[in-house]
C-alpha cells in the first residue's frame, strides 16, 4: 500500500508521502480505491432490484469504501508512519449532500447492505449539481448558499449509457454517471445517477440558491428539491421525476435485453423498489415503454404490477403527492391516456372515491397508483405500518389485505459504529469478538457485562473521549466552545414542527429561567441542534432564530452559561451527525405521537450508547420494547390519543397557554424584552402567535411533561453506574436497526432474490 500510494503521488505531483497537502492524499486514496472497487466482482443474479429513488445522501465515501473493501487500517497505518491522520484526510472530500434527511440516508444505507448481503441491485437516482442548500448563520438567522460537490475528482463514473427522454416542448438526451457500492467483505454494486450535458452551473449566482425555474434544459438537474413550496417549483419537480423514472425504465429494458430477458417474464427478473411517490410516474412510464415493444395494454398492466413494490415513509398531508392533471398534460402528456385508463379500471372494480387514482379536483394520487398497481406497500416502523392500515389508507387495506407489510427502517453499522465511532467499537470487539461486524445481533452478547463494573467504566471513558473530539472540532469549525464535562443532550434532525424543536427550546428557556432563581443543574448540560429549515418554510425558520438567540441570551449571561449553553451546529449533514452522535448522552426523539414514520437518527444514538428521551412514535416504539422501561425516558400522550384529537378537533393551544401559568411564561419568553433585543421581532412575534393560535403539532400538549421527564433524566444521569449500564443496555439491543436485517427481510418478503 505505502508504494502504491507514493508511486501515484510520485506520477501526479512529482513528490513524496512527506511532501504531499492532505488534498493531494486524498486524491490519490481515491483513486486507488475507485481501482480497488474497479477489481470488486459485479454482484450477480438471476433477478435484479433496482431501488429508485430522488435521493440518495451518501455522505462521504473515502473511509467508507475503504472499512467496505477491508483496506481502511492499512491505510490507515501508512498514513501514520508519515504522522498524518486518515480522519483529516478524509475532512478533504466535498460532501455529497444528494437528499433531505433520513428518507435519503435510508437509501444510502439500504445500498451499502443490499450489496453487504450479496445482492444484485443497483440504485437509481438524479445526478443533482447542488445538494442540499449549504446553511449559514447570519444575525441568528438561516442563510442559504449553493452547494456544490462535484469538484476535482469525484466518485462520478461517467458511462456510455444514454437515452432520449421525451417532454411536450423537446426530448432530452441523458447521460449516466455510476457510483460503486462496495458491500462489506462483498462485491460490489452501482449507484446511477443520470445527468443532461446542457444543464449549465453557471445561472446560479454565487450564493444564491435562485435561478429560472423555466429553463428546463439548463436546470432539470441542478437542485435537489428542499421542499415544493411554489407551483413553478413543482412543475420543475415533475419534469426531474419523469426524467428520472423514464431513465430508469429503459434502463431497465436495455438491461433485460442485454441479458435476453423475455419481458412477458419481468416480474421473474426484475423488481423496482419506488421509494416514496417521487419515482410512481415509472408505473404508466413502463407501460407505456413495454406498449412500444408489442404488448397489449392489459398485458403490459400485469406485468409491470407484478414488478413495482412502494414503500411509504410518511402520512404528513403535505408530503402525499398529488399532481393536477394540467401540470402533467403541459410536460408528459404521453403518460395521461395510460393514467386515465388505470384511474378508470379503479373506477368500474370499487365504488369508493377515496381509492380513486384522479381526484374530483382532477388531480392525481401518486400513492394510489402505487397501491392499486404494485404488489407490496410498505411502512417503515411498525407504529408507522399500523396506521397506514387501520387509518390513512385503511380503504386500501380493505382491499388488498395481503399486499400490506412492514419493514422496520435501519442503518449501516459500518457508517454508524465501525467509522464513526472506532472507539466504541474497538471496546465491543476486545470484549464480544469481532462477529459483531458480520452480524450485529452478536451486540447482545455485551450483557453479559451489565453489572462489570470496570466494562462500565470503559464505556463511561469512550464517551468523554468522544466529548473532548468534538469539542475540539466544533471549537476549529465554529468557534463554539462547550464543556467537555457536561451532559451532551442533542437534537440533531430536519428542522419541522412536527419533530417539535420549539418544545426543546421552550425547555431551555425554563432551564434558563430556573438557573437564573438560583436552581443549578449537579452537572452542567448541553443543549445541542442541528437543523436545516426549507427556505420556504417560515415557522421553522422562524424556530431556528429563537434558538439562536436563546443561544447568544445563553451565552452572554455569566451567572447562567457555566452551566447551561445552547449550542447550534451550523450546516448540519451527515459529516456533522457522524461527529455528533458518538458524543451524546441524550438522543432527542419528540416528535408528536403518530407523526415520525420512523426516524433513523434515534437508531444511531442508540447504537452510540445514548439513552432516548422521546415519544411514543416511529421506531421509539420498538427501541422501548427492546430495552425496556428502565433504559429509555418516554413521555407525552400516545398515538392513539393524538389521533383522536386530531378526529375530534379536540386540541385547542389556547386552552392551555390561558390556564396554566407555567406554559405562558415560557411562552412569552419568546417575545420578552431579553430575546426580542437579540433577534427579529417580526419573527418571534409570528412564532409566538403560531404557538398560541395554532400549534398544529400540539407543543403545549406535552410540554409539561417533556419537563418533568427531562429533569429526572438528567438527575439519573449522576447515578454514574446506572446511566452506564443504560448505554450499555442501549448499544446491546441495537443489533435488530441494522439496515442488513432491513434488508434481508425487504428480500424474504417483497424482492425474492437469489
Ligand atoms: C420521510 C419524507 C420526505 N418521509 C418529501 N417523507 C420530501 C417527503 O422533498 N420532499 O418532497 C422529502 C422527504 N421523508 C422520512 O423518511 C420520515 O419522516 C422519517 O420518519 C423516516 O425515518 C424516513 C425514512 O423512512
Amino acid at each position: 500500500m505505502e508504494e502504491r500510494i507514493e508511486a501515484l503521488l510520485k506520477q501526479r505531483f512529482g513528490r513524496r508521502i512527506s511532501q504531499c497537502t492532505k488534498n493531494e492524499i486524498f486524491d490519490v486514496l481515491m483513486e486507488i480505491t475507485k481501482e480497488e472497487m474497479e477489481k470488486r466482482p459485479r454482484i450477480q443474479g438471476k433477478k435484479k432490484l433496482y431501488y429508485i429513488s430522488a435521493e440518495f445522501l451518501i455522505g462521504k465515501l473515502l473511509s467508507n469504501n475503504l472499512i467496505n473493501l477491508g483496506l481502511y487500517e492499512e491505510v490507515n497505518e501508512v498514513l501514520k508512519k508519515y504522522s498524518l491522520d486518515l480522519a483529516e484526510v478524509e475532512e478533504m472530500e466535498m460532501e455529497p449532500s444528494l437528499g433531505n434527511g433520513g428518507l435519503g440516508r435510508l437509501a444510502a444505507c439500504f445500498l451499502d447492505s443490499v450489496a453487504t448481503l450479496g445482492l444484485c441491485g443497483d440504485g437509481v437516482g438524479l445526478n443533482y449539481h447542488y445538494g442540499l442548500f449549504r446553511q449559514q448563520f447570519v444575525n441568528n438567522k438561516q442563510r442559504e448558499l449553493k452547494n456544490p460537490w462535484i469538484s476535482r475528482d469525484s466518485w462520478l463514473v461517467r458511462q456510455n449509457v444514454s437515452f432520449q427522454v421525451p417532454f411536450k416542448q423537446f426530448t432530452l438526451q441523458s447521460v449516466m454517471y455510476d457510483i460503486d457500492v462496495p458491500g462489506y467483505q462483498n462485491g460490489c454494486n452501482r449507484l446511477h445517477l443520470f445527468d443532461l450535458d446542457s444543464v449549465d452551473d453557471s445561472i446560479v449566482g454565487n450564493d444564491g440558491i435562485n435561478f429560472d425555474k423555466k429553463d428546463i434544459r439548463r436546470n432539470l438537474t441542478l437542485f435537489l428539491y428542499p421542499d415544493d413550496s411554489d407551483s413553478q417549483g413543482q412543475l420543475l419537480r415533475i419534469y426531474q421525476q419523469y426524467f428520472m423514472v423514464s431513465n430508469a425504465a429503459q434502463l431497465i429494458l436495455k438491461e433485460c435485453a442485454d441479458r435476453g430477458v423475455d419481458l412477458h417474464k419481468l416480474d421473474e427478473h426484475v423488481v423496482i423498489q419506488i421509494n416514496d411517490t417521487h419515482p410512481s410516474m415509472v408505473i404508466p412510464e413502463l407501460i407505456r415503454l413495454l406498449q412500444e415493444r408489442g404488448f397489449t395494454l392489459d398485458e403490459a398492466i400485469r406485468v409491470v404490477s407484478r414488478t413495482c413494490a412502494y414503500t411509504n415513509h410518511t402520512i404528513l398531508a403535505e408530503a402525499l403527492e398529488k399532481w393536477p392533471i394540467e401540470f402533467l398534460e403541459q410536460s408528459v402528456p404521453q403518460l395521461l391516456p395510460i393514467i386515465r385508463e388505470l384511474d378508470a379500471r379503479v373506477r368500474e372494480k370499487f365504488q369508493d372515491e377515496s381509492v380513486y387514482i384522479i381526484d374530483a379536483k382532477k388531480r392525481i394520487h401518486m400513492a394510489h397508483m402505487d397501491i392499486h398497481y404494485g404488489f407490496s406497500v410498505n411502512g417503515v416502523a411498525a407504529l408507522h405500518t399500523e396506521i397506514l392500515k387501520n387509518s390513512e389508507l385503511k380503504n386500501f387495506y380493505k382491499i388488498y389485505p395481503e399486499k400490506f407489510n412492514n419493514k422496520t427502517n435501519g442503518i449501516t453499522f459500518r457508517r454508524w459504529l465501525l467509522h464513526c465511532n472506532p472507539e466504541l467499537a474497538g471496546l465491543v470487539r476486545s470484549l464480544i469478538g469481532g462477529g459483531f461486524e458480520k452480524d450485529a445481533m452478536e451486540l447482545e452478547k455485551l450483557l453479559t457485562y451489565r453489572d462489570d463494573q470496570e466494562t462500565l467504566e470503559k464505556l463511561e471513558k469512550v464517551k468523554r473521549k468522544n466529548k473532548k473530539k468534538l469539542r475540539r472540532y466544533l471549537y476549529e469549525t465554529q468557534n463554539l466552545d462547550v464543556d467537555e464535562n457536561s451532559i451532551f443532550d442533542v437534537q440533531i434532525k430536519r428542522l419541522h414542527e412536527y419533530k417539535r424543536q420549539q418544545m426543546n427550546a421552550l425547555y431551555a428557556i425554563y432551564k434558563y429561567k430556573e438557573i437564573k432563581k438560583g436552581r443549578k443543574p449537579k452537572t452542567p448540560v448541553t443543549l445541542i441542534f442541528g437543523a436545516k429549515a426549507a427556505p420556504a418554510y417560515t415557522i421553522a425558520k422562524d424556530i431556528i432564530h429563537l434558538i439562536l438567540c436563546l443561544q447568544q441570551l445563553i451565552a452572554q449571561d455569566p451567572e447562567v452559561s457555566p452551566w447551561f449553553r445552547v449550542i447550534m451546529v451550523e450546516n448540519y449533514n451527515v459529516t456533522k451527525a457522524s461527529k455528533l452522535i458518538p458524543a451524546a448522552d441524550i438522543s432527542e426523539q419528540i416528535s408528536l405521537a403518530s407523526k415520525e414514520a420512523s426516524g433513523t437518527g434515534n437508531m444511531k444514538f442508540m447504537l452510540n450508547g445514548a439513552v432516548t428521551l422521546g415519544t411514543e412514535d416511529g421506531a421509539n416504539v420498538e427501541i422501548h420494547e427492546l430495552v425496556g422501561d428502565e433504559n429509555i425516558y418516554i413521555f407525552g400522550r400516545k398515538p392513539e390519543e393524538v389521533i383522536r384529537l386530531y378526529d375530534t378537533e379536540g386540541y385547542c393551544a389556547k386552552k392551555y397557554y390561558d390556564s396554566d401559568p407555567v406554559i405562558r411564561e415560557l411562552v412569552d419568553f419568546i417575545v420578552s424584552e431579553e430575546v426580542m433585543e437579540l433577534g427579529d421581532p417580526v419573527s418571534l412575534e409570528r412564532l409566538h402567535h403560531e404557538l398560541v393560535s395554532k400549534d398544529w403539532f400540539m407543543t403545549l400538549l406535552d410540554l409539561e411533561d417533556y419537563i418533568k421527564t427531562k429533569e429526572t433524566i438528567y438527575s439519573d444521569y449522576e447515578k454514574r453506574t446506572e446511566w452506564n449500564r443504560k448505554a450499555l443496555v442501549n448499544i446491546a439491543k441495537a443489533g435488530y436497526f441494522s439496515s442488513d436485517r432491513t434488508i434481508a427481510q425487504y428480500n424474504e418478503d417483497i424482492w425474492h432474490l437469489s
